[in-house]
């Protein structure tokens, strides 16, 4: 694994003065943390997981947890993990890492631009002998994360070998919401879901989702935007997407929770993960040189 570059090294080749710094973060690890005139947020470059978003004057949008570890080889909990090149437990080997291979590494630093307003920082990670003696892919990754008034979130993946990979990716984002039982999510009437805590049997979505139960859905051919009614926090998040066919949403509820030791107690009922993924038989083909882009757009208006 490459040594990370000191703090010092990376802000000289990167930091934009009252704008965008490289910080010691949690548990020591690197993250840049931007502080632009319309939106503040921070991304770790461990797992290149962004943390924490929200636009001036509005509050928090990102749930993360107050016992997540911050430590290399872990995943941190909340924010916006990426999950890469299989999501959740590995079919063809269920002793590999859950969601992927990407989440626990260091990234690559590889540009922080201001345009527009809006701060985009660009990581990247690319397979190497310790992913690919778990993982044949010969993979590039290129995270963009764009802090704004939205937050935009591109995945770009691309075959850097000389033979074609089938990869499922997801954005398995944590958003903080004031009560989960007070929560509606619209936009997913109608659409069929496997359903997670039911053997992954297919169901239909009749109405808004709502939540009373452990809730670990994959929503399946699903295009347009959610919706996240949150009446105890007066807002809605809006999750819109590109290129991506599914979404995944996730609550533990109170006794799944407890198995989560790294999600303190009662915190479950402080977010809701609506994810943008291709998963199951939604996996991306690329061809050698090929590349694929899923992106995610969040944005908050108020009750
Ligand atoms: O996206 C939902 C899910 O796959 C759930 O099944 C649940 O286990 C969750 O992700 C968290 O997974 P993690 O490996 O981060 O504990």
């Amino acid at each position: 694994m490459a040594t990370p570059a000191p703090l010092s090294d990376l802000n000289r080749r990167f930091e934009i003065p009252g704008i965008a710094k490289i910080v010691d973060g949690r548990g020591g690890l690197p993250c840049v943390r931007v502080t632009a005139p319309r939106a503040s947020g921070e991304i770790y470059l461990h797992g290149a997981h962004v943390t924490s978003w929200h636009p001036t004057g509005t509050e928090e949008a990102l749930y993360l947890s107050s016992k997540s570890k911050w430590q290399d080889g872990s995943a941190i909990r909340g924010g916006v993990p990426i999950c890469f090149p299989w999501f959740s437990t590995r079919a063809e080997d269920p002793r590999s890492p859950a969601h992927g291979l990407v989440r626990t590494k260091s990234w690559q630093l590889e540009g922080i631009t201001h345009a527009d307003h809006d701060v985009t920082v660009a990581l990247s990670t690319s397979a190497d002998t310790a992913t690919q003696k778990t993982w044949f892919g010969d993979y590039h990754l290129l995270f963009c994360a764009t802090f704004g008034e939205q937050l935009r979130l591109e995945l770009i993946v691309t075959n850097h070998g000389t033979s074609s990979f089938r990869f499922e990716e997801a954005l398995h984002s944590y958003f903080r919401v004031g009560n989960i039982e007070a929560v509606r999510l619209r936009g997913l009437n109608g659409v069929a879901y496997l359903d997670k805590t039911h053997a992954l049997r297919e169901k239909h979505q009749h109405g808004d989702v709502v939540f009373s139960a452990e809730t670990d859905r994959i929503y399946r051919n699903t295009f347009g935007t959610v919706e996240i009614e949150d009446p105890a926090a007066h807002r809605r998040i809006l999750v819109a997407k590109e290129d991506s066919r599914d979404t995944v949403i996730w609550n533990p509820w109170s006794e799944k929770a407890k198995s989560v030791p790294d999600v303190a107690a009662d915190e479950w009922r402080h977010f809701i993960c609506v994810e943008t993924c291709n998963v199951g038989d939604h996996a991306i083909t690329l061809s050698p040189a090929q590349a694929h882009t899923m992106t995610a757009l969040v944005s908050l208006s108020a009750v």
